[in-house]
């Protein structure tokens, strides 16, 4: 086992992962930015390094220095958290051949599940039902839009190289749609470096259901059930959840079964989320796999009792995985709410700032994963997520139930943030009776932006 970590991340997973490895009696190193500095959390670290200015291609994307950190501080293994360079194959490559243990998959299994076509491609060939679509990506306009007849429109043209809502354009008819194509195309080279696109039918109002994978170096792998994020505002996930409401054993535990053959079928080590929509008929579609732990990781953990970041630095060291899919027994409902300073009446924009007080909730049930307290300033240059507020009951009313109460705790003074909303949405009737689609957060709140 690991003596010493590195922890390539800031804010609310850098004090996970730093937690986890205390515990484990792990030393651990932290890096941070000039606009980190003297933050709460690097005081759990047995060493914090600087790596640079605040913004995050100065700092926490800058591979060399993290790199360097990692020698300086003589650390056998680095663990990237989310964002920055958590799926960043060539990152992984470099802590490779620099004999440091990256804490996350392999590139190679980063690169073929980073390209979401051959992605695609593998769950075909894996027997998991795919959206109806190209074979393959975009050749030339004229055999595009002949593809998009037969799909019938709409239809949505995704980036290759894109992910999480980036690089996804809808069309609507054929009227536009060569100029939409060749600005998807366009927009995709601007921002990944790849134009290639490719197409898929648009499946409206859908449910967006993911599955938490982990999976060790000697073929175990196994799923930890699923968590349903259709809550979101333009990929922003607002309140995620476990299980999914509304799911029926056998659907799943398809969508469970299909998520661990992909995982087989692309080598995938350690943890991973494959991403799937649901439609109104209840149909399932693969849609992508990211390749990292994610910020809502704790909603599994608290319905399987498995803490995921000491297992994913387990399996990175080699071990096997100390359960075997028939262990896993998830329990209760639990719910994560996002706790953004953001302001919901001006269009959600970012609120940096002094909190000038913050009281965080507690009680049967109730876990608070964040790096902020009283007194701590919020830096305008990364993410506006200061913590994240989760439940825990044995159903899913009274895990709504607690989580009002809670949000009615949580203070945050000297900065607006997303509670307003959470409130009203847990309050709705639609979402009491999972009546969400992922399209509803935009539609119901839009008055106010
Ligand atoms: C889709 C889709 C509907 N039809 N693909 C792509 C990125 C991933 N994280 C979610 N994505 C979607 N892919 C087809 N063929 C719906 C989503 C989707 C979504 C799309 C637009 C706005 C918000 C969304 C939230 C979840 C899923």
């Amino acid at each position: 086992m690991y003596t010493r970590i590195l922890v390539a991340n800031r804010g609310e997973i850098a004090l996970r992962i730093l937690r986890a490895c205390r515990e484990m009696g792990i030393e651990t190193v932290a890096v941070f930015s000039e606009a980190d500095r003297g933050a709460a959390y690097l005081d759990l670290a047995d060493q914090a390094i600087c790596i640079g200015g605040p913004r995050g291609g100065d700092s926490y994307l800058k591979q060399a220095s993290i790199i360097a950190a990692a020698e300086i501080g003589n650390v056998q293994a680095i663990h990237p958290g989310y964002g920055f360079l958590a799926e960043n194959p060539g990152f992984a490559d470099v802590c490779r051949s620099c004999q440091i243990d990256f804490i996350g998959p392999t590139p190679e299994a980063m690169m073929l599940l980073g390209d979401k076509e051959k992605a695609r491609r593998l769950a075909k060939k894996a027997d998991v039902p795919v959206v109806p679509g190209s074979d393959g990506i975009v050749e030339s306009e004229d055999a595009a839009l002949r593809t998009a007849h037969e799909l019938g429109f709409p239809v949505l043209i995704k980036a290759v190289a894109g992910g999480g809502g980036r690089g996804m354009r809808v069309a609507q008819n054929d009227l536009k749609f060569k100029s939409e194509l060749a600005q998807a195309q366009a927009e995709a080279g601007a921002a990944f470096g790849d134009p290639s696109v490719y197409l898929e039918k648009y499946v409206q109002f859908p449910r967006h259901i993911e599955v938490q994978l982990i999976a060790d170096q000697h073929g175990n792998v196994c799923h930890l059930f699923e968590r349903d994020c259709t809550t979101q505002r333009r990929h922003q996930k607002l309140i995620e959840e476990s299980p999914a409401p509304n799911l029926s054993d056998e659907l799943r535990a398809e969508i469970c079964d299909a998520a661990v053959r992909i995982a087989r079928a692309a080598n995938y080590t350690n943890a991973g989320t494959v991403e799937f929509i649901l439609d109104r008929e209840n149909n399932f579609y693969f849609i992508e796999v990211n390749t990292r732990i994610q910020v809502e990781h704790p909603v599994t953990e608290l319905v399987t009792n498995i803490d995921l970041i000491k297992t994913m630095i387990r399996v990175a060291a080699g071990e096997e995985l100390p359960f075997t899919q028939e262990n896993i027994k998830p329990s209760g409902a639990a719910m994560e709410c996002r706790i953004n300073a953001e302001d919901p009446n001006h269009g959600f924009r970012p609120n940096p700032g002094k909190i000038d007080r913050l009281i965080a909730p507690g009680g049967f049930g109730v876990r608070f994963d964040s790096h902020a307290h009283s007194g701590y300033s919020v830096p305008p240059y990364y993410d506006s997520m200061i913590g994240k507020l989760l439940v825990h009951q044995p159903t899913r009313d009274e895990a709504i139930a607690c989580m009002l109460r809670a949000l009615t705790e949580l203070r945050v003074d000297g900065l607006k943030t997303t509670k307003p909303i959470l409130r009203e949405i847990l309050n709705h009737t639609a979402f009491h009776e999972m009546r969400m689609d992922t399209t509803f957060v935009e539609r119901t709140w839009k008055k106010r932006d």
